[in-house]
């Protein structure tokens, strides 16, 4: 069991309206504050999906770069961009991510229904992602929404090998109304199904599975991601004002079960991740 754990936050998101949740981070500014709040209170990656001038989800190439740039500047958070966006974006301009040259990007192992949406992940282009990622040393972090996706994962190393850094770090994401439930037993069901590549793993649950996964995934020997793109409430009728009070109480979490959170530079090293800072 790794002796530190590593904190992921996922402070935006592409569904939540700034209007419904205005302390949501959605301008540049407000995403490096709390970047910076977050590693302080115990985050070692932050998962980033980026707003426009209107707050709607965008994957605009000059405000992903700018983005990447700032956060890399401000903290030493490994930074990932998801390629997820948003239910809207087509494939193409997913792929496009890449051309702000992360650490590391999400890479969601299938198609999943989302709600009344779909979140269209194809193989082929799963595949292509993955390569992309291979060549440009962006590490990917594998996204798993389903059992279906860990059998999807054994396909793309099977096929193509392991990332860039030689790590395979995968994350469970439960709860997702047409994913897997957010549940201790379909937990426990992915984290048995994983190919032995897999080197760690963590897990979030979404909306009320939020605080039980992450104790099922501490107790289990995993990492954590928490967030507002994950879960917006602290409590029954208490919303959450700022991400760090989502890392912050899971880093105690943490620190009770004897595992602490992870610093930035050991959360680099369990990733693998290229170091692309300019110090
Ligand atoms: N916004 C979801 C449709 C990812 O970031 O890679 C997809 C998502 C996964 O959030
Ligand atoms: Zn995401």
């Amino acid at each position: 069991m790794a002796a530190s754990t590593l904190i992921t936050v996922a402070p935006t998101g592409a569904e939540t309206a700034k209007s419904d949740f205005p302390q949501l981070p959605t301008t540049l500014e407000e995403l490096v504050e709390t970047a910076v709040a977050c590693q302080e209170a115990g985050a070692g990656l932050i998962h980033v999906h980026i707003r426009d001038a209107e707050h709607e989800p965008t994957l605009d190439a000059t405000r992903l770069r700018d983005t990447v740039q700032a956060l890399r500047e401000q903290t030493d958070l490994v930074v990932q961009l998801s390629t997820g966006g948003s239910v809207h974006d087509p494939l193409e301009s997913r792929l496009q991510v890449l051309d702000a040259e992360p650490d590391s990007c999400s890479l969601t192992c299938g198609t999943t229904n989302f709600g009344d949406n779909v979140f269209l992940n194809p193989y082929p282009f799963m595949s292509q992602l993955y390569r992309q990622a291979q060549e440009r040393e962006v590490v990917p972090e594998f996204e798993l929404f389903d059992l279906g996706h860990v059998h999807a994962l054994r396909r793309l190393i099977d096929e193509h090998g392991l990332p860039h850094g030689g790590k395979v770090h995968v994350d469970f994401v439960t709860n997702v109304p047409g994913g897997m439930p957010g549940t201790i037993e379909a937990l426990v069901a992915g984290i048995q199904a994983l190919p032995d590549e897999v080197t760690s793993w963590s897990a979030t649950g979404i909306g009320r599975a939020h605080l039980p996964i992450a104790a099922a995934a501490l107790a289990a020997g995993g990492h954590l991601r928490v967030g507002m793109e994950d879960n917006l409430m602290l409590a029954r009728g208490q919303q959450v004002q700022h991400n760090s009070e989502l890392v912050s109480r899971v880093a105690d979490l943490a620190t009770l079960m004897q595992r602490p959170p992870m610093s930035t530079e050991d959360a680099r090293a369990l990733l693998g991740v290229k170091e692309r800072r300019q110090r």
